[in-house]
């Protein structure tokens, strides 16, 4: 035992598995249709015999291949050394950026850093939440699961549907359709369907033109929304800030930034008014550590992007703690999904990060 009571690990060895989960509402958005979802999980074995879960969310099953190597040669890199999240965040990113900052590099040492800290907060007994200095306990959720750019007809139903699936008080509808009018079209039938109290975040994943967002957000602004998500290319970071300034509507990105620094200079140049970091690109627990503390003395709200388990607990120890987006994509091969009710996660005691393995999940849809 070290003196703070989280025993000394070692890192061993990780296995890395894949999985194809169908989805029950396919993602029909701007950044493409899928039908099914991939997901990469990840075992960090340590010589003590404690093991650390994680998964990434690489999107497209084609990505699979490339991050599992990555992800093994990091391993190898890190073999026999003291299992210190942040040590191996530190030289991961300092070894990888001879290979690029961004991209698939950074998404690897994001996967290996959630599973050692998983693996640190089960040795230590806690549940990450606590290890981190927090507690464990409720975080507000917004409902992620549909409003893809389906047919208009569907989106009443489907509006109604999220909102049962945990009494969410607020869901996310993807927009930027061919018209302005079928925007329109599409609020008009989520408020229909679920009323004017139910806060309704848009996102446009980065599917407009510049000339074409100003116009379509200015159009858009009387609307009530809670926020404009994404409206031109991520990294436009002056083009983001003009809309910001111009909008009433808060502007969120955050999804697609890779890293702490890439962070601080989105909040730098003004790119938003609130920040919703994604873990595999932010650079897992340690990477979000070091954003939020960023968006917390910069007063800016952070919400959460995908990974709602891991997320979750790292909105209670994040001083400018928002929204967790809530998504259930992973649930089949999960023990214990993190859930939803009355609109709030429930961020769990148990130890670790919250990720347990279904093993006949894991059976069923490996790739
Ligand atoms: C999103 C998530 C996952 C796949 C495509 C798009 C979206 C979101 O940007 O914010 O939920
Ligand atoms: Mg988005």
């Amino acid at each position: 035992m070290t003196t703070t009571g989280v025993p000394t690990l070692t890192l061993d060895r990780i296995t890395v598995r894949a999985v194809s989960i169908p989805m029950r509402r396919p993602i029909v958005s701007k950044v493409g249709i899928y039908e099914k979802w991939p997901l990469i999980l990840i075992d960090a074995h340590t010589a003590e015999g404690v093991t650390g879960h994680a998964f990434l969310e690489p999107y497209r099953h084609n990505a699979v291949g490339p991050i599992t190597a990555l992800l093994q040669e990091l391993a190898t890199q890190f073999r026999g050394r003291p299992l210190a999240p942040l040590d191996v965040y530190r030289d991961g990113m300092g070894a990888m950026h001879l290979n690029g900052r961004e991209g698939l590099s950074v998404i690897a040492i994001s996967g290996l850093d959630m599973a050692l800290w998983d693996a640190r907060a089960r040795a230590a007994g806690q549940s990450l939440a606590t290890l981190l200095g927090g507690t464990p306990g409720p975080v507000r959720a917004y409902n992620t699961n549909g409003l893809w750019l389906i047919p208009l007809d569907r989106i009443g139903a489907e509006a109604e549907g999220l909102v049962a699936e945990g009494g969410f008080r607020a869901i996310k509808l993807r927009l930027g359709r061919p018209a302005l009018k079928d925007d329109l079209a599409a609020i008009a039938e989520v408020r229909r369907a679920v009323g004017d109290d139910i806060h309704l975040m848009v996102d446009f994943n980065q599917g407009l033109a510049f000339g074409e967002a100003l116009l379509r957000l200015h159009a858009l602004d009387d609307q009530g929304l809670y926020w404009f998500e994404e409206p031109v290319i991520y990294d436009n970071l002056e083009g983001c800030a003009q809309i910001t300034r111009e909008m009433r509507t808060p502007v969120s990105i955050g999804e697609n930034i890779y890293g702490p620094r890439a962070f601080l200079a989105a909040v730098r140049a003004n790119a938003a008014d609130l920040y919703m970091p994604d873990l595999m690109r932010i650079g897992g627990v340690s990477g979000w550590m070091r954003a939020a503390a960023i968006a917390g003395a910069a007063g800016l709200p952070l919400s959460s992007h995908l990974y709602p388990a891991v997320s979750a607990q790292l909105l209670r120890v994040s001083e400018s703690a928002d929204w967790l987006e809530w998504s259930d994509w992973a649930a089949p091969v999960l023990a214990d999904p993190i859930r939803v009710k009355d609109g709030f996660a429930d961020v769990p005691s148990r130890p670790g990060s919250g990720i347990e393995w279904d093993e006949a999940g894991v059976k069923k849809y490996a790739m």
